[in-house]
């Protein structure tokens, strides 16, 4: 019996090339998105046997409570969750940041993930399963004009570790996997469309790409139910981390 995987934001990026990497490995799959255009494309290139696809705005608490409770019985029992919808508004300073755009990204990267975090609990402890969380290094490391955003992914890797403490002894496991730059619809979203801002920040850099993290939640998924990865930090090698700055003279 194959095990079921729910995969949000899998309209783009690394969840798209996640959908990809576990039909392939014989998974049965539940991908989740607004554009409902791209998940009907998944659909029309992958049948509806193994995969099943859902478009709601993740942000919408009803919207996802009737998309889990319209499951068909073959997709309901949700073994692995991947709550990887995300996004990044904007690069300015906080003293001149949007304030609508920094709610977009709490209600999605935080409120949404606790949400539909807390309504699959249960069933993930029955099925002793597993929560990848998607993080990003922007957690763990300030940059200026990362604010709420980095913000936003420092929950999301505290509240996994949180999620392990609580789940201590149900056999469910946590990871935050806090991926560096990788080359996806983000800075296309985060610049509000500017392709040419995106092409200028991957150009030449040799960024990380979907599949790169689509293949490093396979393997957190795939290890054996008595390992757990807590955070898993990775950034392409062209990427490193850079000290602090001063200001003098007032
Ligand atoms: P993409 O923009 O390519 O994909 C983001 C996905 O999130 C899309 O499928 C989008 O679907 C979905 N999403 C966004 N808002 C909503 C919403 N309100 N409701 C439902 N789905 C939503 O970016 P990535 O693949 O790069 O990003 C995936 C995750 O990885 C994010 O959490 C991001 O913060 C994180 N990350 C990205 C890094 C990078 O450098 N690319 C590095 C570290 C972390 P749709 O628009 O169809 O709703
Ligand atoms: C995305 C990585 O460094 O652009 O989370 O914020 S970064």
């Amino acid at each position: 019996m194959s095990r079921t995987i729910l995969i949000t934001g899998a309209t783009s990026g690394f969840g798209a090339a996640g959908v990809e990497r576990f039909l392939a490995d014989g998974w049965r799959v539940v991908a989740t998105g607004r554009r409902a255009d791209r998940l009907q494309a998944l659909l029309d290139r992958h049948g509806g046997v193994r995969l099943h696809v859902a478009a709601f705005d993740i942000r919408d608490g009803a919207a996802m409570q009737a998309a889990l409770d319209a499951l068909p019985a073959g997709f309901a029992g949700i073994d692995v969750l991947v709550n990887n919808a995300g996004l990044a508004l904007g690069t300015a300073f906080a003293q001149h940041a949007d304030l609508a755009q920094w709610r977009q990204m709490i209600d999605t990267n935080i409120t949404a993930l606790a949400t539909l975090t807390h309504a699959l609990l249960p069933g993930l402890i029955e099925r002793r399963g597993a929560i990848i969380n998607i993080s990003s290094v922007a957690g763990v490391y300030p940059y200026p004009g990362g604010n709420v955003y980095g913000g936003t992914k420092a929950f999301v890797s505290q509240f996994s570790l949180g999620l392990r403490s609580d789940l201590h002894g149900t056999g469910v496991r946590v990871t935050a996997i806090e991926p560096g730059m990788a080359e996806t619809e983000f800075t296309l979203v985060r610049t509000s469309g500017d392709q040419a801002a995106s092409d200028t920040l991957y150009t030449g850099a040799q960024p990380m790409t979907a599949d790169d993290i689509a293949g490093v939640i396979h393997y957190v998924a795939t290890l054996p139910p008595h390992l757990n990865i807590n955070r898993l930090e990775i950034m392409p090698v062209t990427q490193s981390v850079a000290g602090f700055q001063v200001h003098r003279g007032g």
